[in-house]
């Protein structure tokens, strides 16, 4: 009980079992979470057997589940196995719940992570039940010491009617201090300024407020995040960073950069990002700064280098090494990250003024540059929107990064229009694939797509593109941005017929 310093919590201590009985069917339960951290590690295992045992019993029992954005692949498989969610929002990333979803099993809502928190408060999705909160320790004073990510759970505990709190003692003591919770936000006509000028700005406390009657149980853990998954770069990854280091080289030259320090830098999760990330000490950087969602292992390494002097974001989302890594130091890493909840270190308003260099995945663009980062063929769900639209829009360098073909080839990601649009081409501004950079900045359509095409489409996929473009623009009335309409489409239908893109 060392960690929960309030008598009036420890009164409160409990099995997940027991905490699990405040959990009716048809709730809405918030959890805590962001990609692989802070997940609660006990009360869902918990919750899926009262829903299983419910069934047999011949209750249906569900849940409406709201996250920060991915949860942990255990708590995302395990609720989604046993049918046990209605309503899962704002971001997945687990593959039985992704089969739920695009099943029509599920009902998924796929919203900007930094608008989940307004949308709660205003009323969108009903009430909050239950909160299930981790945290790694309750100060004397009843306030709650935040854990490895921060996401909503601010909100969370300032709606839920009820909160179920997991103290997990395996968050290093150490951490204490490297959250900045920020109390004031409000809602239309009341807000105010978010008056963050730089990425180590603080703004708030360093811990979370909770009104103890609502708690209504607190149980003792000790376990381990899960480890985000991470392989080596590979050659593709490689060549994509290097586009990227180049531009910004370009960039500095040209007077649109900073020297030393760029401006503050944002990277989506995974593959590509962690190599451009990780390429940047090639750069001779000495004073970066990041202001994104996740912290990833070659952030450590950039850090602990001294080519980024500090990094903002709402979580960590570190491998098996990296979470070695930052446990090990943690002392160290609390002087240059700062954990936000994530309607702060993804807001539209901080993004603009800071000049982030925005960095994300995508499926597919077209030759226009809309992007689809979020529906195969147009159609299936493969994550979401995450936080790639609260960058992208208001970046001052906004890029999309990824592979010129997918599934060994038979896929371009570069077609004529894509079937989903999540990022407009008024929002894109360098497309990348290992085959080179498309800067968009300036161009018109026309010039665009034969940038586009030229620079980043693969070159199986090539004379295909240029044919459809030249036969588009050569229709008596092609307009501003000329397309086939009839054919639009014709490379996703292709695939669906013979799975491939390719002819
Ligand atoms: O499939 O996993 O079955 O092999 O998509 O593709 O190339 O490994 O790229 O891991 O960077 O993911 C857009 C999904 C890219 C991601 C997306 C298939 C491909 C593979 C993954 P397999 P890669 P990535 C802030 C930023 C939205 C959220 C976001 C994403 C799998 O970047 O979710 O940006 N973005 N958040 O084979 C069909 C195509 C395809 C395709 C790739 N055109 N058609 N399948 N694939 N292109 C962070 C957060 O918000 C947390």
């Amino acid at each position: 009980m060392a960690r929960i310093r309030s008598s009036v919590f420890r009164e409160k201590v409990t099995t997940a079992d027991e905490a699990v009985r405040h959990i009716h069917a048809g709730d809405t339960v918030a959890i805590s979470g962001f990609a692989s951290a802070g997940t609660p590690k006990v009360i869902i295992p918990a919750l899926a057997e009262r829903i299983h045992h419910a069934r047999g019993a011949g209750v249906n029992f569900t849940i409406n589940l709201l996250t920060g954005a991915s949860v942990s692949t255990e708590t995302e498989r395990t609720l989604a196995e046993i049918d046990g969610i209605a309503l899962r929002m704002p971001y997945q990333s687990e593959a039985t719940a992704r089969r739920k979803i695009n099943e029509g099993r599920m009902d998924y809502v796929d919203i900007h992570l930094s608008h989940v928190a307004q949308q709660v408060w205003e009323g969108y999705y009903g009430t909050v039940d239950v909160a299930v909160v981790e945290v790694a320790g309750v100060t004397e004073a009843g306030e709650l010491i935040p854990s490895a990510s921060v996401g909503n759970n601010k909100t969370w505990l300032d709606v839920a009617k009820k909160v179920i709190l997991e103290v997990n003692s395996w968050v290093p003591d150490a951490m204490t201090g490297i959250h900045d919770i920020y109390y004031g936000t409000a809602l239309p006509p009341n807000r105010t300024p978010l008056e963050i000028t730089s990425a180590a700005d603080r703004i708030g406390q360093t811990t979370f407020r909770v009104d103890p009657d609502k708690v209504v149980a607190v149980v003792e853990t000790n376990c381990p995040d899960s480890a985000s998954p991470l392989t080596e770069p590979d050659a593709v990854s490689i060549a994509i960073a290097g586009h990227v280091l180049d531009f910004f080289d370009h960039e500095v030259k040209a007077g649109r950069l900073p020297a030393d320090s760029l401006l503050p830098l944002q990277a989506g999760i995974g593959n590509v990002a962690n190599a451009v990330l990780g390429g940047l000490d090639r750069g001779g950087y000495r004073d970066l700064t990041c202001y994104s969602e996740v912290i990833q292992d070659s952030m450590l390494r950039l850090i602990k280098d001294g080519a980024v002097a500090h990094a903002s974001a709402t979580s960590l989302a570190l491998s098996e090494k990296g979470l070695e890594e930052f446990t090990s130091n943690v002392d160290f890493y609390r002087n240059h990250i700062t954990l936000r909840p994530q309607e702060i270190s993804n807001h539209p308003e901080v993004v603009r003024r800071l000049g982030i260099i925005a960095m994300n995945g995508m499926l597919e663009a077209d030759i226009y540059g809309n992007v689809n980062s979020t529906h195969v063929m147009g159609t299936k769900i493969m994550n979401g929107i995450g936080g790639s639209g609260d960058f992208t829009r208001n970046g001052y360098v906004s890029m999309f990064l990824s592979p010129s073909t997918a599934r060994g080839g038979a896929i371009s990601s570069i077609v004529p229009m894509v079937p989903h649009v999540d990022h407009t081409e008024h929002d894109t501004q360098v497309i990348v694939t290992e085959q080179g950079l498309a800067d968009l900045r300036g161009l018109s359509p026309r010039r665009r797509a034969r940038a586009v095409i030229d620079n980043c489409a693969h070159p199986e996929f090539r004379p295909l593109l240029h044919d459809y473009l030249a036969r588009a623009d050569a229709q008596p009335g092609a307009g501003h941005t000329p397309h086939l309409l009839g054919e639009a489409f014709s490379f996703h239908q292709r695939h669906l017929a013979t799975g491939s893109m390719q002819r």
